[in-house]
């Protein structure tokens, strides 16, 4: 069941530019590759900006698998520039309470 005010979208550029994608949660996908409503997109190492909901905590990985690098991302943000995490998220956890 998805958490009313717990999602992310995800952007492909930086600033909220290019093609984007809203993720609900509580979830986790240990890929990008065919995410819910991607229409088969592969978003692995493209995820240039994000924002998420208010009731969203999203700890985003730099591998597949929940490895390497990651990151957490707390509610109501708005990150127009991911650096050394731009183009390099490959797998999430979309929680609804804090990690
Ligand atoms: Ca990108
Ligand atoms: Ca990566």
């Amino acid at each position: 069941m998805p958490t009313e005010g717990c999602w992310i979208k995800v952007y492909e550029d930086t600033n909220f530019n290019d093609n984007s994608l809203i993720i609900h949660g509580p979830a986790e996908y240990n890929d990008m590759r065919n995410l819910p409503d991607s229409n088969g997109a592969d978003w692995g190492d493209q995820i240039g900006s994000v924002r998420t909901g208010p009731r969203t905590w999203v700890i985003a990985f730099a591998d597949e698998g929940f490895e390497d690098t990651s990151i957490v991302i707390g509610p109501n943000s708005e990150i127009a520039d991911l650096g050394d995490m731009e183009d390099e998220i490959d797998s999430i956890k979309i929680l609804d309470h804090a990690p």
